[in-house]
């Protein structure tokens, strides 16, 4: 199978909204986190090539569990409830942080963490966080910086040069579009990578 369709076979696995709910931790997943409304659902969806697999909405707050998708036996993917929504009830909140608190710190199965971003907004306080804790954790990081068909491409260009300094070397970032599919290739490849999808059943 090319590399390019590697993910076309993931399906919802199931929604995680406590820590006892989560899959045996003998796998190799990644999470894809980011501010809500980012466009992290969407990203999925255009990365698997399946419209309706992450559901998305206008509406911030749409993704509110950890939700799974098996991409392959043990190959996962985590579309994670975005951060910085107000309307979310703080309990709930509160609940979601110490949800994805423990995810981050115990999950050994945890191989890469995908921050997306807004090409309009990248960089807030939430995402230099998790960069920053993906980094001390150890895990490969790459930042979709989203919605680039919403920006002339000189200035799509310069954030992506403004984004590639800041975050520093060792840190993946690109332009990316779920509307005009700019960049879903190069993310493709970067998951399939973290997920060894190429050597599963060699
Ligand atoms: N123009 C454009 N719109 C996008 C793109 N990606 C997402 N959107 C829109 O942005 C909104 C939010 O997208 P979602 O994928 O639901 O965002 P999310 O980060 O999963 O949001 P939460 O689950 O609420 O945290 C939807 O209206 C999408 O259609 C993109 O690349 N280009
Ligand atoms: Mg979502």
């Amino acid at each position: 199978m090319p590399i390019s369709n590697a993910l076309r076979t993931a399906r919802y696995l199931k929604s995680v909204h406590e820590l006892h709910q989560l899959p045996p931790d003998d796998s190799r997943e990644v999470a894809i986190a980011g501010r809500s409304n980012a466009g992290k659902s969407s990203a999925i969806n255009a990365i698997c090539d399946q419209n309706g697999l992450a559901r998305t909405s206008k509406t911030p707050g749409r993704t509110q569990q950890l939700v799974y998708f098996e991409v392959v036996p043990q190959r996962f993917l985590v579309d994670l409830p975005g951060y910085g929504y107000a309307k979310v009830p703080p309990g709930l909140r509160d609940h979601w942080r110490g949800l994805i608190e423990a995810f981050f710190r115990t999950r050994a199965s945890l191989q890469g963490l995908v921050v997306v971003m807004d090409v309009r907004h990248p960089l807030r306080d939430f995402d230099l966080q998790m960069l920053d804790y993906g980094r001390a954790r150890g895990l490969a990081c790459h930042c979709l910086l989203t919605k680039a068909d919403k920006l002339p491409r000189g200035q799509a260009a310069r954030a992506l040069q403004d984004v590639r300094k800041a975050v520093g070397e060792g840190v993946g970032v690109q332009l990316f579009s779920a509307t005009s599919h700019q960049g879903v290739e190069e993310a493709r490849a970067v998951l399939a990578g973290w997920l060894e999808l190429g050597s599963v059943g060699a």
